[in-house]
């Protein structure tokens, strides 16, 4: 399964992680959990880390890596074992074909998101972050927004309002195409 910017761990348990790059630099940094480690480009980095508690743990990029560097945010989310197996069952889990949102999936589909976003069994783009299971994360954007319907929206109409530089365009959809896209990403669980 692949996640985007929100991690989930068990508890007390330790965490391996293999760090690489696929632009500039970055650092990993989640300081109630470890130091920070560089995240570089062709080459691969290793840290680890146990949350002995439950909770949020909240992240920041540590490297200077362009305009959005600020906004470059990271979560842990710690949790009891059975919690996380119950998350992770939702996120190996297929999504639902919704025919009510057939209109959306069109658009998603026929339009560049395709290109740069994976949602399993509808596209496999590789470039940005993966939306099989969109709607169990907390935010969007790497956390410079909380996910909900309203700021969804917004990010799909003009994702440069938000974060000026970020990788994503804006795809200039009139009113109707941005609903009913909006409208099938809600539906990814
Ligand atoms: C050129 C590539 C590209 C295209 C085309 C594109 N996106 Fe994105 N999208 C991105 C990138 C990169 C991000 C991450 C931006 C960031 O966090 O700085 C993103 C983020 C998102 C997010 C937030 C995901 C998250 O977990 O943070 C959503 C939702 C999204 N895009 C939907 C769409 C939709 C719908 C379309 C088509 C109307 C679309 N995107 C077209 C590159 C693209
Ligand atoms: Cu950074």
């Amino acid at each position: 399964m692949v996640v985007a910017n929100e991690l989930h761990v068990p508890i007390n348990r330790p965490v391996w992680l293999r760090l690489e790059s696929a632009d500039v630099i970055h650092s990993w940094w989640v300081p109630a959990l470890a130091g920070k480690m560089d995240v570089i480009p062709n080459h691969t980095n290793y840290t680890w880390f146990n949350a002995e508690s439950e909770g949020l743990y909240l992240g920041q990029c540590a490297e200077y890596c362009g305009n959005q560097h600020a906004g470059m945010l990271l979560r842990v989310i710690a949790s009891k074992p059975a919690d996380f197996e119950a998350w992770l069952q939702t996120q190996i889990a297929p999504t639902v074909n919704d025919a009510s949102v057939a209109m959306g999936r069109d658009i998603f589909q026929e339009y560049a998101c395709s290109n740069c976003h994976t949602v399993k069994g509808v596209s496999d783009g590789q470039f940005a972050p993966d939306l099989t299971h969109l709607m169990s994360r907390q935010t969007i954007a790497a956390g410079v927004a909380p996910l909900d319907p309203t700021s969804l929206k917004a990010w799909i109409d003009n994702p440069q309002a938000l974060k000026p530089g970020c990788n994503m365009p804006s795809l200039q959809l009139d009113t109707q195409e941005l609903d009913a896209v909006t409208a099938y990403l809600l539906t990814l669980r």
